[in-house]
């Protein structure tokens, strides 16, 4: 009944199967160098005792770059892949043939949660190169038996055409993305809900609920929440079910804990905070309860497809990417949250915090929808206020709220960029 038998598992040959994995990791991993100047133990008794081993840090990875914390010969690994960097230096990720072998069969796993099959026909618009995205993709559809196409990002006309003369029937795409893609199909005439299309996967940046069932509505199909990051492979590492609520973060490749980031305590299950994960199936680099920054929980509540791999929720946002305004607390997502309930709004919107007299003032830019912009003045100035109360009342703060032409806000090829912040610079 599951693609992979391992879905299947109970609670205790899960936890059996995670608990000789996570000693065979540490045997490994203790030999780095890096995990040797961390005093890393090699040995393990329970699960229990994972909670005081040493974290692993982004900042580890770039002080131990390149091979720092690689846990298997160099001549063994026979890719590299490399995180953005947006954030500081690169860091990178080592994979020996393995690896990568797992990390397809994995991927396969997640695809098929979802209803894809080897009928399916497999456009894949995620970036292809040093970032995990695609490639991570693309070798686990193969495996599934889909007929793949590595489109990669960009160049919408093109998308269009492939989508709608070959028969496309499920894509992999950047939820931002599925929106301009969108406009650009109704442009060139295209209904998207004629297309053959079935199935979306989408991930790798934070949204919205809304922007999912928004997403769901304008294509006329079924889309899957998608969460990974390089120093854990890639994509693949949580995936939602049928079911639709939350993602089933696959416990015989990684062991995950939710952490209070001030205090650094382990949280019991339900409780939200950072996720920890530790990669438990990776040969050339695995690492040690590595800290993600990303804010979310573990679903206490079994999810009713059967499978005992534990949910983590929709990511909140990351730690680093919250925003202190005159000392309250936010995430960009909130303000997605309450856009895109709105009507005379579309999904575009932007985020500029500066210092004014001293104090913090947020603005929203928002794109309008063709029908607003063309609506009379009366009408905008009240659409500006319920925007206004509406936010200020999710956020608790009063933000200044802007209203702009569709196709006016910066647009980026990769990961959508929400929030610009000029307080340093003012
Ligand atoms: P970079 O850190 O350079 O963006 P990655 O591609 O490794 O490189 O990005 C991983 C990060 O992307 C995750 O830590 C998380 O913050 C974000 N991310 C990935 N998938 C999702 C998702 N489904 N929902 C929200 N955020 C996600
Ligand atoms: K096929
Ligand atoms: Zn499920």
């Amino acid at each position: 009944m599951f693609y992979d038998p391992n879905e299947g598992l109970s609670r205790s040959e899960l936890d059996a199967l995670a608990l000789q994995r996570f000693q065979e990791t540490l045997a490994r991993a203790s030999k780095s160098p890096a995990y040797q100047k961390k005093n890393l133990p090699s040995t393990l008794r329970s699960l229990q005792e994972v909670r005081e081993l040493p974290f692993t840090l982004k900042q580890d990875l770039r002080d131990a770059f390149p091979y720092g914390f690689l846990a298997a010969p160099l001549e063994s690994c026979v890719r590299l892949h490399s995180s953005s960097g947006t954030t500081g230096n690169p860091t990178v990720m080592l994979y020996t043939q393995n690896d990568l072998d797992n990390w397809s069969k994995l991927m396969a796993r997640c695809m098929s949660l979802s209803g894809a099959n080897r009928h399916d026909i497999f456009q894949n618009i995620m970036g292809y190169g040093l970032f995990t995205g695609g490639i991570g993709f693309h070798y686990g559809a193969e495996r599934l038996g889909m007929l793949t196409i590595p489109i990669g990002p960009g160049n919408s006309k093109r998308q269009g055409w492939f989508m709608k003369h070959l028969g496309v029937s499920v894509v992999h795409i950047l939820p931002s993305y599925a929106f301009r893609l969108y406009s650009h199909l109704k442009e060139e005439g295209v209904d998207p809900k004629e297309l053959p299309l079935r199935i979306a996967f989408i991930g790798a940046e934070p949204h919205s609920e809304a922007m999912r069932r928004e997403i769901e509505r304008l294509y006329g199909i079924k889309a899957f929440n998608s969460f990974g990051l390089s120093e854990m492979n890639g994509p693949g590492v949580a995936f939602e079910c049928q079911e639709q609520s939350g993602m089933h973060l696959w416990e015989d490749y990684y062991y995950a804990e939710i952490i209070d980031p001030e205090t650094l305590e382990v949280l019991p299950d339900g409780e939200w905070g950072e996720l920890v994960i530790s990669s438990i199936h990776r040969e050339a680099m695995p690492l040690v309860r590595y800290r993600t920054r990303d804010l979310t929980r573990i679903i206490p509540e079994p999810c009713k497809c059967g499978r005992v791999h534990r949910r983590i929720d929709r990511i909140k946002g990351r730690t680093d990417d919250m925003l202190i305004i005159n000392g309250v607390n936010l995430f960009p997502m909130q303000i997605e949250k309450t856009i895109l309930g709105m009507k005379g709004v579309g999904s575009h919107y932007i985020i500029e915090v500066h210092k004014e007299q001293f104090l913090d003032k947020l603005y929203v830019k928002i794109e309008m929808t063709e029908e607003a912009f063309s609506g009379s003045l009366s009408e905008l100035e009240a659409l500006q206020k319920s925007l206004t109360a509406a936010l200020t009342s999710e956020l608790g703060v009063n933000p200044k709220v802007k209203l702009v032409e569709r196709g006016s806000l910066p647009v980026e090829e990769g990961k959508a960029k929400r929030v610009y912040d000029y307080r340093e610079k003012e």
